[in-house]
This record gives C-alpha cells, structure tokens and sequence, in this order.
C-alpha cells in the first residue's frame, strides 16, 4: 500500500498545496489504495518538497513524476484514451497551471498583503508550536518563498503585472475548457487533476484576494474546481 505523505488540510480543502490535492485527487480516481500521514516536514522527501510516498520501503517525490510512475505501472492508466495532440496539450497546461499561475497563488499567500490577507494567522492557528517560535519560523519560510519568486522570476515584476499574468492563464485555461465538464472526454483525465487544485486553492481563500477577484471572473473554472472536489472529495460549494 502506498504511504503518502503530506501537508495538512486547509481552508476546507484536501490540502493546502495543490501538488498534494492533484496527487491525492489521481488516487482517488484510479482506486489505488494509500494510506494519509499529514506533516509539515519535508525533510524526508528527496526532494525536500511535498508530497512524497513510500511503497515497499522506497521513497519517491514530486507529484507528477510519482503519477508518471503509476500510469507506466496501471492496466489502466488515466491518459491511455488520450490522442497523442491531446497529451501535448495537456503537459503545456500543466506546466502553465504549476510552473506559472501556482507562482501567482504563492505570491498572493506569502507577499500581496491586500484584502485583509490572513495567510500568517492561518498558517498559525494549525502549528502546534508556542507564538515566538512560530515567528521564527514563518520568518525562515517567508524568506525561502521570496527567494524562490525572485529565482522563478515572478517575483522579478511589479503587483499589477503579475496578477495580469495570472488573468492571461485563466482566460486561456477557461477559453479551452468553453462549456465543457472535463478537458477529455467524459472523464478527468490529468489537466483535470492539476488544474482544480491550483483554481481550488484560489477560490478557497478566505480573504479578499485580488487573484481570487479575477478566477471568479471566469464561471466555468469555478465550476470545474467544485466539480472535481464534490467527485473526489464529496466537497465543493462552501467557497
Ligand atoms: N514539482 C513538485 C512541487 C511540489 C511543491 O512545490 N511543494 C511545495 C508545497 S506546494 C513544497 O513542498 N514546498 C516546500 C519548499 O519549497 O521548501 C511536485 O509536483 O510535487
């Protein structure tokens, strides 16, 4: 059985990173069983980053490359029934939906502190650790973060810009989604998977945030996002 390890649930939602929802939503879907250990460490990953699992004693990270591991593994992977065309598409969304937009939700989270922005509070009403500690570690955090959008380049343009880049990556997520349920088909399929857990992650925070103003512009992202949540998670319209 799988051991899949990472973050805790926030904001009503699976998780608070989206690469932990995307994983967890593919499992679900694929009826493969894995048992939860929630955690803020990422010391054991080999990545040093969330989520990992450990199935018989081995230890893999990174949310796409495990899914690429069991897609190679399924007598029924998700992308099979998928065209050549539309593999090709769905790998450029999702690395537009988690190379690019996911920058502009940890830019809002950690920097944007407009919209009565409660991410600190938040982050410390769930850590077990007395107040001055946790100071001391949200100061650590937010520095890696803010090294990580100027390294990235994000982090490099001005408020406005970047939530203009946010607006073009929704407008062309919501222009290829049009009317449908799912990119592919009658089913998610991957860009199903990753694109609802960044869109769930913004329409789930609980402040005014400018990026959450704009992602509800476009109606059939946020109906997609309530969609997969209520399928994989029996959750979705308390946004
Ligand atoms: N490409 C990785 C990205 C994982 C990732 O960025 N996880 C973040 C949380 S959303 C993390 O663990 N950050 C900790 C850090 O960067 O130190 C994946 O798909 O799993």
């Amino acid at each position: 059985m799988i051991e899949l390890y990472q973050f805790p649930p926030m904001y009503n939602l699976p998780n608070a990173s989206p690469f932990c929802m995307k994983l967890e939503s593919y499992l679900r879907a694929q009826k493969i069983e894995y048992k939860n250990h929630y955690s803020v460490d990422t010391r054991h990953s080999p990545t040093k980053k969330l989520p990992f699992m450990r199935e018989n004693g081995k230890i893999y990270s990174d949310s796409g490359r495990i899914i690429e591991r069991l897609e190679a593994e399924s007598q029924t992977p998700m992308q099979a029934r998928l065209t050549a065309r539309e593999k090709a598409i769905t790998l450029g969304f999702i690395r537009l939906c988690e190379e690019h937009l996911y920058w502009v939700l940890v830019y809002t989270r950690w920097v944007d502190l407009e919209g009565n922005n409660t991410w600190k509070e938040d982050l410390q009403k769930g850590a077990k650790v007395p107040g001055f500690i946790f100071k001391v570690i949200y100061k650590a955090l937010q520095r890696t973060v803010l090294k990580q959008l100027d390294g990235q380049g994000l982090g490099r343009h001005e408020k406005e810009a970047i939530y203009l880049l946010a607006d073009q990556d929704l407008q062309a997520l919501s222009d290829f989604l049009g009317e449908r349920h799912y990119f592919f088909g009658d089913r998610a399929t991957l860009l199903d998977h990753a694109l609802y857990a960044v869109t769930s992650s913004i329409y789930h925070t609980p402040w005014d945030s400018r990026l959450k103003a704009i992602a509800l512009q476009y109606e059939n992202l946020n109906e997609h996002s309530k969609r997969m949540l209520s399928i994989f998670f029996s959750k979705g319209d308390d946004n």
